[in-house]
């Protein structure tokens, strides 16, 4: 090129930034990747890391109007800071020490609980109270009121999933607190067990397939003995599977929980080995009891009870348990397969391990 072309070209490029235009031709490969390049990275939160903080944290800080709860999200070091699991999914420990109660509140993200550890609290889900023991999966959906609060004298922990970043990319958040601190509970504790509680199609396969439900499930609480049980059966069934799962249902269109999360629990078999896969969408999984690791994208992942891990968009996955194990897992797949850009793909052979995690 000439050099009064290159001061023409420079002098275009000058002009168009000048405006407020950019030239998509010299960033194409970095927005048009040939598979999803999430910026999260595979990550683990250990729970021999958390707990302590968490324990600190009760007797540090209050839980009050303007901070709302005490929460330490899952910060990926991919994301440059933001206080989110992944791109599209927030994930946190929440601590309630004795007595203590998380004032009312509602926000257009969803979200869901499932319990670590501890007993005595309940949420309240629009005037429903329901108790919360290890294992359950407690739903709040978008715009329900909830307010989390503690009967008993030990303190709770458990995980918080959302779809925040997901809201929060689309400037769809709005929050509102209540006029009070705690809503009235209406009538008894757990009203959605007793009405939907044994409902045909709580439990659906791996995966839902249903389309999109604008609404959420009306069982918002999914109780671990429930799920225990059902993976039990799935088991006896399959006595030669590696692994079975379960996707928590909406009992009355069996799609989903909530419109845009997922929520799911795999078990896996001591010793087997499940098959390498990816998926398009993000997922956390929430270690709920055994021991074993996970290989996401050529890297060693061990973990235990409470432990937690991201495995971001179209990253290569597999697991085997040491000690059967329960997974419990969160995903935003429910919004790729509504808009139709859902994938996935299954591995001809198991990853190359090539480093081990660390975790902090
Ligand atoms: O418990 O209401 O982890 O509003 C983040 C935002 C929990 C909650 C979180 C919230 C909550
Ligand atoms: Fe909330």
């Amino acid at each position: 090129m000439t050099i009064d072309t290159d001061q023409a070209l420079d002098a275009f490029y000058r002009d168009v930034d000048a405006v407020g235009l950019a030239p998509l031709w010299t960033v194409t490969g970095e927005l048009l990747t040939p598979v999803p390049r999430p910026k999260a990275v595979p990550w683990l939160w250990s729970a021999n890391t958390y707990r302590p903080l968490a324990e600190r944290a009760i007797d540090l800080i209050p839980v009050e109007r303007g901070g709302e709860r005490r929460v330490l999200s899952l910060r990926n070091p991919g994301l440059g800071g933001q206080p989110y699991a992944a791109g599209t999914l927030w994930g946190a420990v929440q601590c309630l020490g004795k007595r203590e109660t998380a004032p009312a509140h509602r926000h257009t993200p969803g979200a869901i609980r499932f319990v670590l550890e501890g007993e005595g609290v309940f949420t309240t889900v629009n005037g429903d109270a329901c108790d919360m023991h290890p294992g359950d999966l407690v739903l709040t959906p978008g715009w329900a009121w909830h307010d989390h609060s503690s009967t008993s004298d030990a303190s709770m922990l458990w995980f918080d999933g959302l779809d925040l970043p997901m809201i929060q990319a689309l400037d769809g958040i709005f929050f509102e607190p209540h006029p009070e601190n705690s809503q009235p509970i209406e009538g008894a504790h757990n009203r959605s067990v007793a009405a939907y509680g044994t409902a045909e199609g709580r439990f659906a396969d791996d995966q839902v397939t249903e389309a999109l439900d604008q609404t959420a499930s009306p069982l918002l609480v999914y109780r671990w003995t429930d799920t225990a049980a059902e993976l039990d059966r799935r088991a006896a069934a399959r006595p030669d599977a590696a692994t079975v799962a379960v996707e928590y249902a909406n009992p009355r269109s069996g799609a989903s929980v909530l419109p845009t999360l997922a929520c799911g629990m795999r078990r896996l078999v001591a010793g087997r080995s499940t098959t390498p896969y990816r998926r398009s969408g993000n997922q956390i999984f929430v270690v709920h009891r055994g021991t074993g690791h996970s290989v996401i994208d050529g890297q060693r992942f061990d973990w235990q009870h409470g432990d937690m891990f991201v495995v971001p968009s179209w990253s290569a996955v597999e697991h085997r348990a040491e000690e059967t194990a329960d997974l419990f897992t969160l995903g935003d797949a429910p919004v790729l397969r509504a808009l139709g850009i859902y994938r996935e793909q299954t591995l001809d052979a198991p990853q190359d391990v090539t480093s081990t995690f660390v975790p902090q």
